[in-house]
């Protein structure tokens, strides 16, 4: 059907791309839990081992993007992403990067570096969500790899609930933790403006090829959803002693 009808206007389908907004994984019932307060610390600490595997994979699925796309204008673009997560240390610029920031608030949860580095508490459904990800990018043409990662067009908004809620809900997690959350805001925006810029121009040739964006968006709330389901139906929840406990 989406064939033989005329493409929405930009400012239509950037409303369409926008109105999936329900499906996000800021409304996962887990995530209720973690924004009224309720997770305890050890489901805290199951959920940021877990999704130490989702930011890891970042800068795996954004160089695949990267090594599929034969735009110079996109991948100068495009790799500053690895860079937000990998970190950088280029003429005097310095940056610990994304991953370490993770890394760090493990430790404000009561994790240790290699609680977290080791993977160990990965559970099996969270890796399957996550490599979903990463393979959609390494099969799929780069330009759909691109509309997939424009889930954060909703991300500002969890980021800043986590920013605005864990320093009372979970007082007792070190408050530089948040660092992370902090910093994907402006990244988080940045990438967004680039991502929907392409996405607006490259799948509006054609209704089908916007529909078509509308399913890779879909997908990839899905990837988040099921991540949320993993973590919490797997009941991943790390007791430690001491006072974080
Ligand atoms: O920390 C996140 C991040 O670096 C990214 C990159 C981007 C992508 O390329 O798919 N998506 C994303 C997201 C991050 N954090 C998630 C969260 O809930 O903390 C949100 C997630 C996204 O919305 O896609």
């Amino acid at each position: 059907m989406s064939d033989i009808l005329a493409p929405w206007s930009k400012e239509e389908f950037e409303a369409e791309l926008r109105g999936r907004s329900s499906s996000y994984h800021i409304n996962h019932p887990f995530h209720q839990m973690m924004a009224a307060g309720t997770l305890t610390p050890a489901q805290l600490r199951g959920w940021v081992a877990n999704r130490f595997y989702y930011q890891i994979s970042i800068p795996l699925k954004d160089a695949a993007i990267l090594s599929n796309c034969d735009n110079r204008e996109i991948r100068r673009e495009w790799i500053l992403r690895i860079l937000d997560h990998d970190g950088v240390n280029i003429g005097g610029v310095q940056d610990e990067g994304g991953i370490e920031a993770w890394i760090h608030l493990g430790g404000a949860v009561g994790l240790s570096r290699d609680d977290v580095t080791s993977l160990r508490h990965v559970v099996p459904a969270a890796r399957f969500a996550v490599d979903a990800y990463v393979n959609f990018a390494r099969r799929q043409p780069w330009q759909e790899a691109v509309a997939s990662s424009l889930t954060e067009l909703f991300a500002p908004h969890i980021h800043q609930q986590r920013i605005d809620t864990w320093p009372t809900q979970y007082p007792w997690v070190d408050a530089t933790g948040l660092r992370y959350f902090k910093q994907r805001l402006t990244q988080a925006r940045r990438d967004v403006e680039h991502g929907l810029h392409f996405t607006l121009d490259y799948f509006s040739q054609t209704r089908a090829l916007q529909q078509r964006a509308l399913d890779i968006l879909q997908f990839k709330l899905d990837v988040l959803w099921a991540l949320a389901d993993a973590i919490m139906l797997s009941q991943c929840e790390i007791e430690i002693k001491g006072p974080k406990a």
